[in-house]
């Protein structure tokens, strides 16, 4: 009786934890905005059904396979111009990634468009098939091209497609 009470509430409290750990992953959201139709907020949800690319990539002594969202592909995602339609005055647009502590980096549109720079830039959930960890994630910018990682934003909070001045 008291080993299936016991039974009962360890059960009970490992629901309660994975329920925890499926809520707090929902709860991550990326505001993005700027020049695209209607700002929104991305949660992890909505990022997993992305396609998702694998690069390999080395910032300091960490080295790995990252899994993430190609920058071109998000981008599109949110109905930003790509391809043809990027030419002219649209080659002015940027995107600039926060971090939750403020640090902000930017990429150019021309820069990540796949038909122009395709730059391997991505969104990345992963390193080697984990999650990263709340110092570095849940998301995190991972530029496999950048010979310096100054640019992969830890802990990405918004996403802002924006256009440089006149
Ligand atoms: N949010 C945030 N991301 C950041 C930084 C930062 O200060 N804040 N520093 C950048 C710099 S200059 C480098 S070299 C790398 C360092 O990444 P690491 O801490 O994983 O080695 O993170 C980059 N991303
Ligand atoms: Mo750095």
């Amino acid at each position: 009786m008291t080993r299936n009470l016991l039974r009962g509430a360890c059960l009970a409290l490992l629901l309660a934890f994975a329920v925890e750990r499926v809520c707090a992953e929902d709860a991550a959201v990326i505001a993005a905005g700027g020049e695209i139709a209607k700002p929104l907020e991305l949660t992890a949800a909505d990022l997993a059904q992305l396609p998702h690319t694998r690069v390999h990539a080395k910032a300091h002594d960490v080295e790995g396979d990252y899994d993430g969202v190609l920058l071109s592909v998000l981008l599109r995602a949110l109905g930003a111009p790509n391809g043809e339609a990027l030419r002219g005055p649209n080659l002015a647009l940027y995107v600039r990634i926060r971090g939750a502590d403020g640090y902000r980096a930017v990429f150019a549109l021309g820069e990540l468009d796949a038909s122009i720079g395709n730059a391997n830039v991505i969104l990345a959930d992963r390193r080697n098939g984990q999650p990263l960890d709340a110092n570095e994630g849940p998301f995190r910018i991972v530029a496999a091209g950048d010979r310096r990682p100054a640019r992969w934003v830890r802990q990405v909070v918004a996403i802002d497609v924006l256009k440089a001045p006149d």
